[in-house]
């Protein structure tokens, strides 16, 4: 099957859906629930299913085998009329069959017994790690730089590979919020001619633990307390600190989620790292050893932590909102995918760093990360269930030219994804279901089992057989088959130990903290001492300032400070590190503002001319514009209004524009309105736009007004002359300037950072 067809198939009806959404109420404002507004009255002449949405797409149509044929947009369900499960048309699916209107519920009522029963199993178990997730399909696309270490077709120059992209995080239960302190999991498929390829990777270069067999120690310990199941989707509690101040390779990947890493902006704004080391092999046979990494084309940005936790509250589905409306927007996120390369050498350590140890990283500085394709995520998934949450990665599913090595982290993995996707998917076919298969031809003689979706023919799935005529056969390397690399063994006995390198789990957690700037420090010191804050055991908060002291000096004052403890000396010397710059996200780099979110304060009473061209500069610039209004009646019909002063907070938006500064409307009560404070007698400006310029300017986020928004900065008790504020009457002057703020992401500068204690 040709997949660049398939692939401009999908860019092209986003695209086509696109203009299609202009028919819409309010055009460019993603989140539209459905494909066309519904009707006042509910519907009742049959007619066909409408279509997804134009921004969705869905696995092609593969049968279990790996053959296709039917078109790309068949969907499950079709036809006009309600069925039952087995294709019977129902006449009347909102009563029970009964005998008499008033009489008992008959037994036979087939459909009533399908319905229920189907509902009572609706739920499957959901991932142990990283339940909370979204995804988006898209489009990977090789550059051929890599064909000199690794043979994968996929990666030639120019070959388009469709990809379904699943983030997640990883302590919180399906229904957690997305905006919790935690690291973020970056699983990609790439459904290639070769079979399937994952990269199942997350947000932080490192991990936890060094060894497979502590995964479930750790994993316990950031879980909820198993007697209260108390706190959810959080590390601020006494086991997980309990666990990490005495399993010190713990340290770094900690000193990660502390930081910025830990409260990404968006999963558009975020790295992805495959954390081990790998073997990439090519067309020679030649092997190379490489980390993978996936750089953001809008950069890497975070939220800031009060923001972090509003959000939690008013829109707990922040990421995956984010993610969608991005993509139904049209601002496809992308990522450049990029290996730093080392050579395969017999001690497989690089400058001193030993690659098979994943709470390691090698700084950009010494191996540059080298491009090797773009991946473009282009259309939202058609239906959560059956390919977000049965989406099933695995690091072992690899093409010829990617290999493993012997980490012994990825050793435990490789064993782990498949043993709980056979509990989580009920049974042992889940390459079967849609969003799995593959498009690669399939013949495995795997037989039976809960869920076949298959008709098997012949009576031969055993090797060798005479009686299917031998079939299948296995391919060798020049057929596509894929070698394991013969990587050497070391003769050794059997131990359970690991390389003295490992034991050195200081070095590194203090080469990221120097490669931090004071802002991005100022962050992790907060982070700490917040979390260790809500730490019960004063025993566990004095082992983790230990922990700190044998990272850096100040780095522990200063916690200590914050919780009331004394700072203890360190336990040995301080690592002697070269800071890595590359570590850092404040690059001062300005950064494309594609698919952000622009909220514009306007008064019904104001300048209605400027409003339309604040909205359409900002639309213009790639970024979504909603209107925050008094109530949400429209301004005029070309002019509707998203938010209303009541319902809307700060934390929506990435940006402010103020064009006005609205009189307190007929609900503003600070009685009923807990959020805001009254409004002063004095005072001539509505207080929750107030309270929402006032906390925008705390998030260091950018903000804009004409000189009718004086009155609102007075009001907010804000300078209009600190930075990262523009005043200027010339609207599209203040949204180039607002575009160029928002390229750095925050206006640092507002708050510079306090010195060292
Ligand atoms: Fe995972 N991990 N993991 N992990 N992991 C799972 O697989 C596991 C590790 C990662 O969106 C589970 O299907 C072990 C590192 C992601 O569906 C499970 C160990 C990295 C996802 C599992 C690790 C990851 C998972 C749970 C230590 C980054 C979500 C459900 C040896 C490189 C994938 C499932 C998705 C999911 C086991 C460590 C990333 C239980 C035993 C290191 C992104 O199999």
């Amino acid at each position: 099957m040709d997949k660049s067809h398939s692939v401009q198939k999908v860019v092209d009806a986003v695209a086509e859906a696109f203009d299609r959404s202009k028919d819409r109420d309010s055009p460019d404002v993603p989140g539209a629930p459905g494909p066309v507004p519904p009707t006042g009255a509910e519907p009742t002449e049959p007619q066909e299913p409408l279509p997804p949405k134009a921004d969705q797409s869905a696995p092609r149509a593969v049968s279990a085998t790996g053959r296709t044929g039917a078109g790309d947009d068949v969907r499950a369900q079709d036809g006009g009329f309600l069925t039952t499960a087995q294709g019977r048309r129902v006449a009347d699916g909102d009563h029970s069959l009964k005998a008499g209107p008033r009489g008992p519920v008959l037994l036979m009522d087939h459909h009533l017994r399908e319905k229920i029963t189907h509902f009572d199993h609706e739920r499957i178990p959901e991932r142990v790690v990283h339940a909370r997730g979204a995804a988006a399909h898209g489009v990977f696309r090789g550059y051929g730089t890599a064909l000199a270490v690794c043979r994968a077709a996929f990666l030639g120059e120019g070959v388009e590979t469709p990809v379904f992209v699943r983030f997640s995080t990883v302590l919180g239960s399906r229904g957690s919020a997305d905006t919790v302190r935690d690291t973020r999991g970056f699983a990609t498929k790439f459904d290639t001619g070769e079979g399937v390829c994952d990269l199942v990777g997350n947000n932080i270069p490192v991990f936890f633990i060094q060894d497979a067999i502590k995964f479930p120690d750790v994993i316990h310990a950031g879980k909820p307390h198993p007697d209260r199941e108390i706190p959810q989707a959080q590390s601020a509690h006494d086991t997980f600190w309990d666990f990490v101040s005495l399993h010190t390779e713990a340290t770094h990947h900690t000193l990660w989620n502390m930081s910025d890493r830990g409260i990404p902006r968006s999963y558009r704004t975020m790295e992805g790292f495959g954390v081990h080391t790998f073997r990439l092999v090519n067309a020679e046979g030649a092997s190379s050893l490489v980390k993978f990494h996936w750089k953001p084309k809008a950069g890497v940005h975070s939220l800031v932590w009060e923001e972090a936790q509003l959000i939690n509250g008013t829109d707990p589905d922040f990421h995956r909102r984010d993610l969608a409306d991005a993509i139904e927007s049209g601002a496809f996120p992308q990522w450049e995918l990029g290996i730093q390369v080392f050579p395969d050498t017999d001690d497989q350590t690089c400058y001193g760093i030993d690659l098979l140890d994943p709470t390691k990283l090698v700084p950009e500085e010494l191996a540059p990360v080298q491009p090797i394709g773009l991946m473009t995520l282009t259309a939202n998934p058609t239906n959560y269930f059956a390919e977000t949450e049965q989406g099933a990665f695995h690091p072992g599913h690899l093409v010829p030219g990617i290999d493993v090595t012997d980490d012994p982290l990825l050793a435990g993995r490789l064993f782990s994804y498949l043993d709980t996707q056979i509990t989580r998917l009920g049974g042992p076919n889940f390459a079967q279901i849609p969003v799995n298969r593959t498009h690669a031809p399939v013949n495995d003689m795997l037989r039976d089992g809960f869920h076949q979706d298959a008709v098997h023919p012949g009576v031969a799935p055993y090797k060798p057989n005479s009686l299917d005529g031998g079939c299948p056969f296995f391919a060798g390397a020049s057929d596509g088959g894929y070698v394991e690399f013969p990587a050497p063994v070391v003769a050794a006995a059997k131990v359970r130990e690991a390389p003295a390198s490992f034991a050195d789990h200081f070095s590194q957690p203090r080469l990221f903290w120097l490669s931090l700037t004071p802002t991005e420090q100022q962050h992790v010191v907060a982070a700490y001492t917040f979390e260790l804050s809500k730490v019960y055991e004063q025993a566990i908060k004095e082992r983790t300032l230990q922990v700190l002291a044998n990272i850096d000096p100040r780095l522990c004052a200063e916690v200590a400070q914050g919780l009331g403890l004394p700072a203890p000396q360190r336990s040995g010397q301080l690592a002697d590190v070269e800071p890595s710059p590359a570590l850092s996200q404040l690059t001062g780099a300005a950064w494309p503002v594609e698919g952000r979110v622009v909220g514009i304060v306007v008064d019904p009473a104001g300048d209605l001319d400027r409003v339309r061209e604040a909205r359409d500069a900002v639309r213009a610039a790639g970024m979504t514009a909603l209107l925050i209004g008094p109530t949400g009646a429209a301004l005029a019909d070309d002019v509707p209004v998203q938010r209303t002063f009541a319902a809307t907070r700060s934390v929506e938006f990435d940006a402010l524009v103020v064009l006005a500064a609205p009189a307190p409307g007929a609900d503003d009560l600070g009685a009923r309105d807990a959020k805001s404070a009254p409004p002063a007698a004095a005072d001539s400006v509505d207080s929750r736009i107030a309270l929402l310029v006032s906390e925008a300017y705390r998030h260091a986020k950018p903000l804009a007004g004409t000189g009718a928004a004086l009155p609102v900065w007075v009001s907010a008790a804000i300078d209009y002359q600190a930075p990262g504020i523009v005043t200027t009457d010339d609207t599209s002057e203040l949204v180039t300037a607002l575009v160029r703020l928002l390229g750095a992401h925050r206006a640092w500068d507002r708050f510079p950072p306090a010195g060292a204690v």
